[in-house]
């Protein structure tokens, strides 16, 4: 893939409720009002064979694996992803938004599932190798407050086999995202995500376009 004609992989991370999937509509639409292809999709995912691992994981028929039996759950997923959707998409030129990835497995198997950080990361080398993101947005916000979102967005159905997780857990994950966030700081931006949705993606925009210049990327042909 020639560096210059390459789109770029963006991802969102951060708890629950954080709200990544309205900003990651919302960084699609104007990425394509540049007139640049964008690739929405989201984790775990994304491509036929991954939202069939999300049916089990989210189902909670994969808990009784634990925590590691989960992340090779993930990680299955997070290769057929990359290969199917997310690099074909990047090869072509097209900007690649994410809602999820490698990071979630981080926080989520890794520090709030116990797992060592070392097998994480072994991992994490044989999934992703070098297709790592070329921006990590981490929306922030205090546990609860997610929650609260999140609850009020599913209104009467159930939490998830995450959501279920008490509040603890939840309070781990934040504290899990920002420390990815200060360990790389040149891939990751932390954005307040307590603000209304308006000033999230001001917020996000800004960053996007000082790190990453789509204003310059190539546009697809006629
Ligand atoms: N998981 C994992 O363990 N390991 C992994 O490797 C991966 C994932 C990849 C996926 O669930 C689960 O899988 C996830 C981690 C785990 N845990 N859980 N549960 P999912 O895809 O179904 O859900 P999610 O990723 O956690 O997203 P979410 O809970 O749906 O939240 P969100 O996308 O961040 O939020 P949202 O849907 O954009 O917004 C939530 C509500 O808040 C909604 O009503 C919005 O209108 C509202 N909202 C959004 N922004 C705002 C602002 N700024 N102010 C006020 N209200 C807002």
């Amino acid at each position: 893939m020639s560096p210059s004609t390459r789109g770029r992989f963006i991802t969102l991370e951060g708890g629950e409720g954080a709200g990544k999937s309205v900003q990651a509509k919302r960084l699609e639409e104007k990425l394509k009002s540049l007139g640049l292809e964008v690739v929405r999709t989201r984790e775990p995912g994304g491509s036929p064979q991954a939202e069939a691992l999300r049916e089990a994981i989210l189902s909670g028929f994969a808990a009784p694996f634990g925590p590691e039996g989960e992340a090779i759950l993930f990680g299955a997923a997070r290769i057929d992803h990359l290969d199917t959707t997310i690099l074909p998409a990047l090869a072509r030129g097209a900007w690649v938004v994410c809602d999820r990835f490698a990071d979630s497995t981080r926080a989520y198997q890794g520090v709030a599932g116990n797992l060592p950080a070392a097998y994480v990361a072994r991992l994490e080398q044989v999934v992703v190798g070098p297709n790592s993101p070329d921006l990590t947005l981490i929306l922030d916000i205090p546990a609860e407050t997610g929650l609260k979102r999140a609850a009020k967005r599913r209104g009467k159905g159930g939490a998830d086999r995450f959501e279920a997780e008490a509040l603890a857990f939840h309070q781990t994950l934040r504290r899990a995202f920002l420390d990815i966030a200060s360990a790389e700081p040149q891939r990751c931006a932390v954005i307040d995500a307590l603000k209304p949705p308006k000033d999230v993606a001001a917020a996000i925009w800004s960053v996007v376009e000082a790190r990453l210049d789509p204003t310059s990327a190539p546009k697809p042909g006629p």
